[in-house]
């Protein structure tokens, strides 16, 4: 037996989570011993019911390097850390993923850099992530790959573990063809993905780029599908098996946040921010990534401009911007962190007053509770994003509004904005259509308001990340009994000559 066969009598984990990180940071103390702090996040809170009542098991990198190797039992699942080396943590995650892939599937917004060594890193650790899923997987297990990290660990999985059922999830936009034939390793990635069972995206748009990759560049037949009656798919027919290809919306715990946000706690706090503040008329807030991708910039050109032309007036609308820190080592990251605090300074170097900044700027993570605190009190939420898979901030927000009040401002360049059409829509790239959103949202009718955030609400309640993963989970569970192909289509043909056709429906809802 070679160490990644695993023997069915000594049954390991049936449900296996792959991604990244690890739901913990692992840090080691002043004697040497390793120490798990939790950090909540969407998707852990969403899997921890099913990682426990399924023996379920977590594999990823616990964020630093030269840490991990033993599995450590946690209450709800077995966290299985995968050791990165320093060289790896720059090669793999702050070059191939972050300096190459991040850029190219986010419309090359900045110039993606492509490097062999990088690449070489990259395919390492995928193959060390799918060594160590394979490890950890009972027979006949289902394991979730995540992210655009790991895209080759479907196929490298699928050759160690034939019995292992694979799902593949991706956070970010995948790019249209003719940007992700830059990529010097296209077919590989493709490959890659195609070990899986089910492949999920945000959007029916980057289903059906990746379906005519699949037939375009790997040469596979496609064709459309249904699993039972519900919901059309894609299908790539890869040797005997099909690959199954969909979209599955990624939501929020809403009812969490929602419950969070009617707190007599959070009231108080958001009163008291409204006062620290100067008790303006309108309260303006972002809370982003520190990411060239969020248009951070963008909002802050709008809002000099508005402010330069006296349509706001710096003493009655303030700017608060929570930056959370974000791959600070990174060249192109540095330099936007620049550009975003020379901006920062000019607006209130213009406009503010002594005690009195037109904009809050706070480059350091804010707790949950405090998070929260702020949605309840922002009178108007930007989300300006030049591209963004889907962007939860936007939903967390409205699920923050249970008083009905407030106003969103959304780049239609997110996931989000094909739910919340209730939103001000706006396009990142016209500075003006995002001077006109932000000034129609400060200027709002209260009425207006309530009608708008009730029916966006309504849609982030009902559909929530419980969903989601039930949704993407089923269908993955269902896929090899369920799947009826309807070869007389070609699926990838119809995506690149109809782009609004509804090939890929979202699942769990109607197509819109
Ligand atoms: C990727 C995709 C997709 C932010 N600042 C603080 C804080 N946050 C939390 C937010 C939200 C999360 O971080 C950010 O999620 P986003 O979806 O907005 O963006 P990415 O990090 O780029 O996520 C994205 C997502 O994956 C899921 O598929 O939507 O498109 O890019 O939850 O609340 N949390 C706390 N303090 C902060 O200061 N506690």
């Amino acid at each position: 037996m070679t160490d990644h066969d695993v023997d069915p009598g000594t049954a390991r984990a049936e449900f296996v989570v792959v991604a990244n990180r690890l739901p913990v940071d692992v840090e080691r103390d002043a004697d040497g011993t390793l120490i798990t702090k939790q950090a909540p996040g969407g998707l852990v809170t969403a899997l921890k019911p099913i990682l426990r009542s399924r023996r379920g098991a977590w594999v990823g990198w616990p964020g630093a390097a030269d840490i991990g190797d033993e599995p450590i039992q946690g209450d709800d699942m077995t966290l299985v850390p995968v050791r990165l080396s320093e060289q790896e943590i720059a090669e793999y995650y702050e070059g191939f993923s972050n300096g190459s892939l991040w850029p190219l599937y986010h419309d090359v917004i900045v110039k993606p850099e492509y490097h062999r060594e990088w690449w070489n890193s990259y395919v390492e650790v995928n193959r060390r992530f799918a060594a160590a899923a394979a490890a950890t997987a009972a027979h006949g297990a289902t394991v979730w790959v995540q992210d655009y990290q790991l895209q080759l660990v479907p196929r490298m999985l699928r050759m160690l573990r034939p019995d292992v059922r694979i799902g593949f999830f991706l956070h970010i936009p995948f790019p249209p063809v003719e940007l992700f034939m830059q990529m010097p390793w296209r077919a590989e990635i493709i490959e890659g993905i195609l070990g899986a069972d089910l492949v999920g995206f945000h959007l029916p748009g980057g289903a059906q780029n990746f379906l005519y990759l699949a037939k375009r560049l790997a040469g596979y037949p496609t064709s459309k599908g249904n699993v039972g009656t519900r919901t059309k798919f894609g299908v790539v027919t890869v040797g005997f098996r099909s690959v199954l290809v969909g979209a599955f919306p990624i939501s929020i715990d809403s009812a969490v946040l929602a419950e969070a946000a009617r707190s007599p706690a959070t009231r108080t706090r958001a009163k008291q921010l409204r006062r620290d503040l100067g008790n303006p008329q309108r309260i303006m807030l972002g809370v982003d990534r520190l990411d060239y991708t969020k248009g951070i910039d963008v909002r802050l050109r709008a809002i000099h401009e508005l402010y330069h032309e006296g349509r706001l007036d710096p003493e009655e609308v303030v700017f608060v911007q929570l930056a959370t820190p974000s791959r600070e080592r990174v060249e192109s990251y540095k330099a936007m962190r620049n550009d975003i605090e020379r901006q920062v300074g000019r607006i209130n170097g213009d406009f503010g007053r002594v005690g009195n900044p037109a904009v809050h700027y706070i480059h350091r993570s804010v707790p949950r509770e405090e998070l929260i605190a702020f949605f309840a009190a922002a009178d108007v939420m930007l989300v300006t994003p030049l591209r963004d898979g889907m962007n939860l901030v936007a939903k967390e927000y409205l699920a923050c509004r249970p008083d009905g009040g407030g106003a969103l401002v959304l780049s239609e360049f997110t996931g989000a904005a094909a739910e919340l059409r209730q939103a001000y829509l706006c396009n990142p790239h016209d500075l003006e259509s995002v001077k006109n959103a932000i000034y129609d949202a400060v200027q709002q009718d209260r009425d207006e308001g309530r009608r708008r955030i009730r029916a966006m609400r309504r849609q982030v309640l009902q559909y929530d990340v419980d969903l989601w993963a039930r949704s993407f989970l089923e269908t993955l569970a269902g896929h090899i009994d369920t799947l009826e192909p309807t070869h007389s289509h070609d699926a990838a043909r119809d995506a690149a000559t109809q782009p609004s056709d509804d090939t890929v429906e979202p699942a769990g809802r109607s197509a819109r």
